[in-house]
């Protein structure tokens, strides 16, 4: 298993007090969700603007709560997958870790993972965009077309951060200090092309991490990350906690 593994990788990893993994949509792709840019990505047949920001969703309500509703029937109907697990498992391995993630799908929770931060919310929960009162995904796919809030009227969205939007202050200030904090910091599944989120490699390499990107492709973060382990998370991050505990107790 350690063959996979560089040894200044391990060595770091055996030596570092704090990991911390930032997640993007690769992660659950082997989970059956599809991702924004990838092939057969949510964006292929639109551009990001035109979904997922609040103007869209005055614009065109329908659409937008269509093309959510449909993603919060698929996110229902899937389980974590291995790298989700990995992920939680590695957790136990370290005295600090977090899991900041830029998904909105719960798996990471779902998988047993304890510290995550949700930069851009969740789709499981959704609120009134007139007096705040929140729903849960039961009651809003209950209702025909746009939910429309029981004490106000108004429409419902999903608690998703949108484009143009800021992200929860409370998720971004502990997802800065995780990165700042961190020995190692994972970069994993995702394009890097997202801002302010894919700011935090920067700010924990800054910050002395050693910096692995974890991706099928290469992307911006891969010129500026230590390590490049190219594979899908759901095959690299099971053998990666192999390895860590294989390098801690030696067999035999
Ligand atoms: C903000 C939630 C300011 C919703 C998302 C011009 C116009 C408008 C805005 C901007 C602009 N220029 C810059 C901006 C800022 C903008 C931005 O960065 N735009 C980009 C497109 C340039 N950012 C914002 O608007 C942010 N807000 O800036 O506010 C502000 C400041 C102060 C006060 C008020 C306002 C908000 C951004 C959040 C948008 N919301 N999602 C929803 O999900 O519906 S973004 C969405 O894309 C996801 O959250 C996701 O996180 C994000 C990035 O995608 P990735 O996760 O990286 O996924 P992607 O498909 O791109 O890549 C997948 C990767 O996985 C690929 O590399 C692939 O190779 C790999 N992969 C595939 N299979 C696997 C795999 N990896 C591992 N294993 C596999 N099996
Ligand atoms: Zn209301």
């Amino acid at each position: 298993m350690r063959g996979r593994f560089s040894d200044r990788l391990l060595g770091k990893l055996m030596e570092a007090d704090w990991v911390t993994a930032f997640t993007g949509a690769g992660v659950s792709a082997e989970s059956g969700v599809p991702t924004f840019r990838g092939t057969g990505g949510i964006w292929a047949r639109f551009k990001p603007e035109e979904l997922a920001s609040m103007d869209a969703f005055m614009r065109n309500p329908d659409l937008v709560w269509e093309w959510y509703a449909h993603r919060k029937r698929i996110i229902a109907e899937v389980q974590p997958n291995p790298g989700h697990v990995a992920l939680a498992q590695m957790e136990l391995l370290f005295a600090g870790f977090a899991v900041i993630t830029q998904n909105i799908d719960n798996l990471h929770r779902r998988a047993g993972s304890a510290t995550v931060h949700e930069l851009h919310g969740n789709i499981e929960r959704n609120y009134c965009i007139g007096c705040g009162r929140r729903y849960s995904n039961a009651e809003v796919l209950a209702q025909k077309g746009v939910p429309r809030c029981t004490e106000c009227g108004k429409a419902v969205r999903p608690d998703v951060v949108w484009f143009g939007e800021q992200l929860p202050l409370e998720e971004w200030e502990r997802s800065v200090r995780a990165a700042q904090s961190a020995d190692v910091f994972l970069s994993i599944g995702t394009s890097g092309i997202v801002y302010p989120a894919a700011s935090l490699p920067q700010i924990s390499r800054r910050s002395g991490a050693y910096l692995v990107e974890i991706n099928p492709e290469p992307t911006p973060l891969t010129d500026i990350a230590d390590e490049f382990l190219q594979g899908t998370s759901a095959t690299i991050l099971p053998l990666l906690v192999k390895a860590i505990e294989e390098t801690r107790t030696p067999q035999g």
